[in-house]
């Protein structure tokens, strides 16, 4: 495992900015805390928190060309913002540069950015390791810390609550999977409330 890390380090290090790299680092580290933390392997979760923006250096149109070769169906959201896909297109690249067939590992890259229905704990652990990585700043960030190793339902919502209150302030449309994800977490988090198995 630690060849291939090595690997995509030299990659994303020569593809991507350097402050894009040093987030990708932090999110690696991040997300192989909250896997020692959740019972989830540190390992595969540090692979697809490298990873998970390497597919941030691609064009629009690249992104575009390369989903619809393989078949993706590209909904209106991500016709009108492509960077959107930039998990897609990852997912893509982990496969075809670094032979990554980890089905897990690629599901938790290429929906790192919107989050989707029936989420992994792998998948949720990269999303939020994405937001609360060392070198996210500013006292918004810290209850989201907090709630990551606590309850890591919580800490998705407020993600998804971030995301969306500062999409919708730019007055662009909200990717539907973001909203789909956060109703379903709302919901499951409410009848285990309901059912008697958390504390109220
Ligand atoms: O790649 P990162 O910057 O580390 O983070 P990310 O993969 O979460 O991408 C964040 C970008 O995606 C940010 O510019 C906001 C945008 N974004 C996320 N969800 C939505 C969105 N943009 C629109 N229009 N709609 C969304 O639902
Ligand atoms: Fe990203
Ligand atoms: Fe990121």
């Amino acid at each position: 495992m630690n060849g291939i890390i090595a690997e995509i380090r030299d990659y994303i290090h020569q593809k991507l900015d350097p402050e894009r790299y040093r987030h990708s680092l932090g999110v690696m580290d991040t997300a192989r805390m909250l896997a020692e933390q959740h019972g989830e392997d540190p390992e595969r979760a540090a692979l697809a928190g490298i990873l998970h923006d390497c597919g941030k250096y691609c064009s629009d149109e690249d992104a575009i060309t390369r989903l619809e070769a393989v078949g993706y169906a590209l909904n209106d959201v991500e016709r009108f913002e492509p960077e959107l896909l930039h998990g897609h297109v990852g997912a893509l690249i982990a496969q075809e540069k670094f032979h990554v067939t980890d089905v897990g590992i690629l599901s938790a890259v290429a929906c790192h950015t919107t989050g989707k229905t029936g989420m992994s704990l792998l998948d949720k652990i990269v999303y939020i390791a994405d937001y609360i990585e060392p070198g996210r700043e500013g006292d918004w960030v810290y209850p989201l810390r907090r709630a990551a190793y606590q309850d890591i339902d919580h800490a998705l919502v407020m993600c998804a609550d971030s995301t969306m209150t500062y999409v919708m302030r730019k007055g662009e449309p909200i990717h539907p999977d973001t909203v789909h994800m956060r109703n379903e977490i709302l919901m499951a988090m409410a009848s285990r409330k309901h059912l008697g198995l958390v504390k109220k």
